[in-house]
C-alpha cells in the first residue's frame, strides 16, 4: 500500500565528493556523510538524495558510471554504504540514490563490449549510426559543447552521447538492456534505499534518428515498465530530472494513476534569467514576475493530479542566495526570504547541502580553478569563437556549476573542517563567517529558519495540502500568496527586493503575530505594510 510519505517530507541533496573527508584525502566520502547524520537529524530532513557514489572515471564527476554495483573507491566501500542506509534508518532519514540510466561512462564493461563488434550482444546497448555522407549522422548536439556524435574507427561507426563523449547513450529500445537496469534497481531496493533521482529520464524515449530526444514515444511505456518491474513493489519515492517537461507533461509523470514516478524536477523557473532560445550563459536579468507567474503555474497544475518538487538549489545550479538574492549585505534575509517562499508552498522542497547556511558562488577568473567539464567545454568553446575571457568568465561566475561544488562550510578551521588535507577543489574563502558551526551557533540563523519550516511542515497540513493563490500578480517586487486548507488561510509576502516597500493589504486584521518571519517585528498591520529590503513573512489570516 502507497503511503505518499514523500508528499510531508523534505529531500537534502549531498553531493559527496564536497560534503565531508573522513579519511584527509581532499575527496568528501561515506564515512564523512555518517559523520554529518547528527547535524542533519538536527536540520529535521526526512530523506537524502545523494549524488552517484558508484563506480565511475569522474569525467562528470559519477554521472558517468562504470559500474552501477560497486562503491567509488574514493568515496568508500559497499560496506560503507550499507552502514550509511543502517545509520540514516536510525534517524529516519532515508537515502535516495541518484539513477543514472541515460548513459553509462564509456569505461562501462557494456560499452567495452559494445565496441568489440557490429554482432555483440552488447553492441545494441547503445546507439550507433554509420557515418552520412562520411560525416556525423545528424546535427544532434551535445550538452557539454560539440556534436553529440563520436566516430569508432574500429567499428566506423558513430555512438550517441547527449552529454560528455565519455557518456555513451543507451539504447532504451533493447529490451534485454532494460532488464538489466531493472535487476540493478532491485539490487539497490533490496539494500533498503528510499527511491531514486532519476537523471534525465526524459531522455531515455529517445528517437536520434528523428532528433527527437525529450518526451519520446515510448517514454512512459518505459518508466511504467520500470515501476511494474521494480520500485511499484515498494513504499518508496522518486522524482524524475525532466529539463524540458511542461505542467501538462508532469501530470504524465507523477499522476497517482499512472504508476510511474512520485515526482519530477521541472526547471522552467531555472531559465527565466537566460536569454529566450539561447543557452544558459547568455545571460539576462530575472523579472520578479515571471517567476512569481512560473511557480504559481506550477503551483496550480498539479493542484489536484500529480505532485510538485520545489526546489532553487542543486548540484547543477549556481547558489540561489548569490543568483537572484544580495550574498553580500542582506546575505542572511535573502537567503530566508528564498527558503520561506519555496518551503510554504506546495510541494516536496529540496535542500542543497550549503543553502541551509547560505552558501554563495565561488569567483573565479582562470581555467585551471575550473573542475566541471561543462564549463571546461564551454570556455574552449566560445574562446575559439571570439568571445572575451571577461565575458566567458562573467558567464562562468554567474550560472557554472562549481558554484555548487565548493567544499561544504563546516567550520574555521582549514578549508572550512570538510578535509585535514589538499581539497579536489578550492573552498570559497568567505568559510571564516559562513560555515555551520557559527549558524548552529546563532539562533537567527539560515539553518534554524530552515529546521523551524521543516517543523511547520510537520505541524500544519495546511502546508502539504492547502490551496495556493498567488496575489498581486503584477507588482513589480512583491511575491505574495495565499494558502487555504479546511478553513484556515496563511498569508505569505515577501519584498523580493533591495528597497523598501510599502503596501496595503485590503480589509485584514491590523495586528498578526507572524508564524514566522526574517525580521525582528512581533506584529504585522497589513493595511499598512513597511517592507524593508527582502524582508519576509507568514501571517495566519483565517483561523479553522
Ligand atoms: O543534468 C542534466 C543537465 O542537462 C545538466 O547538464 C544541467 O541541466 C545543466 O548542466 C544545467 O546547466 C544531469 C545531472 O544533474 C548533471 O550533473 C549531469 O552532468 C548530467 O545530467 C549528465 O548526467
Ligand atoms: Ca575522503
Amino acid at each position: 500500500m502507497k503511503s505518499n510519505w514523500w508528499k510531508q517530507a523534505v529531500v537534502y541533496q549531498i553531493y559527496p565528493r564536497s560534503f565531508q573527508d573522513s579519511n584527509g584525502d581532499g575527496v568528501g566520502d561515506l564515512q564523512g556523510i555518517i559523520q554529518r547524520l547528527d547535524y542533519l537529524e538536527k536540520l529535521g530532513i526526512d530523506v537524502i538524495w545523494l549524488s552517484p557514489v558508484y563506480q565511475s572515471p569522474n569525467d562528470d564527476n559519477g554521472y558517468d558510471i562504470s559500474n552501477y554495483y560497486e562503491i567509488q573507491p574514493e568515496f568508500g566501500t559497499m560496506e560503507d554504504m550499507e552502514q550509511l542506509i543502517n545509520e540514516a534508518k536510525k534517524r529516519k532519514i532515508k537515502i535516495v540514490m541518484d539513477l543514472v540510466v541515460n548513459h553509462t561512462s564509456d569505461e562501462h564493461p557494456w560499452f567495452i563490449e559494445a565496441k568489440k563488434g557490429k554482432e555483440n550482444p552488447y553492441h545494441d546497448y547503445y546507439v550507433w549510426r554509420d557515418p552520412v555522407e562520411g560525416d556525423v549522422p545528424n546535427d544532434l548536439t551535445s550538452v557539454f559543447s560539440g556534436s553529440a556524435w563520436t566516430f569508432d574507427p574500429q567499428l566506423e561507426q558513430y555512438y550517441l552521447h547527449l552529454f560528455s563523449k565519455k557518456q555513451p547513450d543507451l539504447n532504451w529500445e533493447n529490451e534485454k538492456m532494460r532488464q538489466d537496469i531493472y535487476e540493478m534497481m532491485n539490487f539497490w531496493l533490496d539494500k533498503g534505499v528510499g527511491g531514486f533521482r532519476m537523471d534525465v529520464i526524459e531522455l531515455i524515449g529517445k528517437v536520434p534518428d528523428e532528433k527527437v530526444t525529450a518526451n519520446g514515444p515510448r517514454l512512459h511505456e518505459y518508466l511504467q515498465e520500470m515501476n511494474k518491474h521494480t520500485f511499484g513493489q515498494h513504499d518508496v519515492m522518486t522524482v524524475g530530472e525532466t529539463n524540458s517537461v511542461t505542467p501538462e507533461e508532469a501530470k504524465l509523470f507523477s499522476s497517482e494513476d499512472r504508476n510511474e514516478l512520485s515526482m519530477v524536477f521541472q526547471f522552467e523557473h531555472m531559465v527565466l534569467d537566460q536569454q529566450i532560445g539561447k543557452s544558459k550563459w547568455d545571460l539576462k536579468p530575472l523579472n520578479l514576475t515571471d517567476l512569481k507567474k512560473v511557480l504559481s503555474i506550477w503551483q496550480s497544475a498539479l493542484k489536484d493530479e500529480g505532485w510538485n518538487s520545489l526546489f532553487w538549489n542543486n548540484h547543477d545550479q549556481p547558489r540561489i542566495v548569490s543568483r537572484w538574492g544580495n550574498e553580500q549585505e542582506y546575505r542572511v534575509k535573502s537567503a530566508k526570504m528564498f527558503a520561506i517562499l519555496l518551503h510554504l508552498m506546495q510541494g516536496t522542497p529540496y535542500i542543497y547541502q550549503g543553502e541551509e547556511i547560505g552558501m554563495t558562488n565561488i569567483k573565479v577568473n582562470d581555467l585551471s580553478q575550473l573542475d566541471d567539464i561543462e564549463s571546461i567545454n564551454m570556455y574552449h568553446e566560445r574562446l575559439e569563437a571570439g568571445y572575451s575571457k571577461e565575458e566567458i568568465f562573467r558567464s562562468i561566475n554567474t550560472k557554472g556549476r562549481d558554484n555548487a561544488r565548493t567544499l561544504m562550510q563546516w567550520d574555521t578551521s582549514e578549508q572550512a573542517g570538510f578535509t585535514s588535507g589538499q581539497p579536489w577543489l578550492e573552498v570559497n574563502e568567505n568559510y571564516d563567517a559562513i560555515n555551520a558551526a557559527q549558524a548552529l551557533e546563532d539562533t537567527h540563523s539560515i539553518f534554524y529558519c530552515y529546521q523551524q519550516l521543516i517543523q511547520m511542515r510537520k505541524n500544519n497540513p495546511l502546508i502539504v495540502h492547502g490551496d495556493y493563490q498567488l496575489l498581486l500578480e503584477d507588482h513589480p517586487t512583491i511575491f505574495a500568496y495565499t494558502r487555504s486548507y479546511q478553513g484556515e488561510t496563511w498569508l505569505v509576502v515577501a519584498n523580493f527586493s533591495e528597497e523598501t516597500t510599502d503596501i496595503a493589504l485590503s480589509d485584514h486584521p491590523t495586528s498578526l503575530v507572524p508564524l514566522i518571519s526574517n525580521s525582528e517585528k512581533e506584529n504585522y498591520d497589513l493595511q499598512d505594510l513597511k517592507l524593508s529590503p527582502y524582508e519576509t513573512f507568514a501571517v495566519q489570516l483565517e483561523r479553522p
